[in-house]
């Protein structure tokens, strides 16, 4: 039985400088990957092919703190048939093969999305008589296949709920679902499991955490899909709780823990997929202030989430701010919300995460 001293010491790694009473000395850094996998859980982040295979600071980062990778963006089908009927699996083969020669566990994200579609795809194409089994269908398998037995889990549909189209399950209304009706999601799941039949097959959504009426018609709506898809016998394994926290937001530790709770009694593994702090246009105060209230916002929000004996693991939206999705896409252009500042160096948020998966319980890792 290892010592939590020990086992800590044993996931230390790069050195970085440290300050105290005004002298710096080199202290080694947890790893959060390996924090992660020796309590069977795991840590990774979304990267791109370019971010993985640079020889940089960022590459070196990624490879030393993830013990997971999932695809930002690359793996999603616009990028992959950006051109009608030819598939092109290039940048997702170099991740694939980086995550392999570094050991690392891979997420798939994601076979059915209502966004970044191909640029051929209009509505016209979507509406088309046979959408659905020419162009829909052959992408889910094809991928799911080709990556079989590589990535452990895979985001077989995204962003699926959207109760403010007012549709009575909740559902958000999309190509897929004029195409082929309410069983688009099932069909997705088992065309995915026929072609990639050791993959955990994951449901990923967005807005379920926090206590605001929007996120509880959310919550809602998920699980009684979750309830219709296994009554079903749909082969669904786990919820993906993307985790965009935003400050300023109402939490309810009860609410969110009876959720999780629901969910993993129907038999489902979790796991924070995409998790990021979201400061707003105007953040206040210095740097500290500000990393202490992002670090806050995430131990409030996945302490609850570790209660979970069915938590599989986490992946940060990115691991670096200079490349975050919230500051790249102009939402907020200086945000501070990952465990890496932009200048590489470690958050409040990681001090947090590497705290979290210390105090974690050990999981059985067998269905991660
Ligand atoms: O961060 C992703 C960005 O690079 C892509 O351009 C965009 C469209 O594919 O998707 C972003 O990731 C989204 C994820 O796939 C689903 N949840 C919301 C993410 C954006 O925050």
């Amino acid at each position: 039985m290892t010592s939590r001293r020990a086992f800590i010491a044993g996931a230390l790694s790069a050195p970085v400088l440290m300050r105290l009473g005004g002298l710096a000395f080199a202290a080694p850094l947890p790893r959060l990957g390996d924090l992660a996998k020796q309590k069977g859980l795991f840590f990774g982040a979304a990267i791109t092919s370019e971010q993985v295979t640079a020889a940089d600071g960022y590459a070196a980062l990624l490879a030393d703190q993830c013990g997971a990778y999932v695809a930002e963006w690359e793996s999603k089908w616009g990028a992959i048939e950006w051109v009608r009927g030819h598939r092109e699996y290039d940048s997702v083969d170099t991740i694939v093969a980086a995550a392999k020669s570094g050991g690392k566990m891979l997420r798939g994200h994601t076979l059915l999305w209502h966004f970044q579609l191909p640029p051929w795809a209009d509505d016209a194409v979507l509406g088309s008589s046979g959408a659905w089994d020419e162009l829909v269908a052959p992408f889910i398998f094809e991928t799911a296949k080709r990556y079989a037995g590589d990535i452990a889990q895979w985001d077989v549909v995204n962003e699926v709920i959207e109760p403010e189209w007012q549709e009575p399950d909740g559902l958000r209304v999309t190509p897929f679902l004029a195409m082929r009706g309410r069983g688009y999601i099932a069909d997705a799941f088992h065309l995915a499991a026929a072609a990639a039949p050791d993959a955990r097959l994951y449901i990923n959504e967005y807005d379920l955490c926090y206590a605001e009426d929007d996120q509880e018609k959310r919550r809602a709506a998920m699980l009684a899909l979750l309830e219709r898809l296994i009554a079903d016998g749909v082969p669904v394994h786990g919820l993906g709780l993307q985790t965009h926290l935003k400050i300023g937001r109402t939490f309810d530790a009860s609410r969110y823990r009876a959720f999780l709770d629901d969910v993993a009694g129907l038999g489902l593994d979790l796991a924070i997929t995409e998790l990021d702090v979201g400061e707003g246009p105007d953040p206040k105060g210095d740097t500290a202030t500000r990393d202490r209230r992002n670090a806050d916002e995430v131990r409030k929000v996945l302490e609850v989430a570790f209660e979970q004996k069915r938590l599989t693991g986490i992946v940060t939206w990115s691991l670096g701010d200079a490349v975050s999705y919230t500051r790249v896409s102009g939402e907020s252009p200086d945000n501070r919300g990952l465990p890496f500042d932009e200048f590489l160096a470690p958050t409040a948020m990681h001090a947090t995460l590497a705290d979290l998966f210390a105090q974690a319980d050990q999981r059985s890792a067998a269905s991660s």
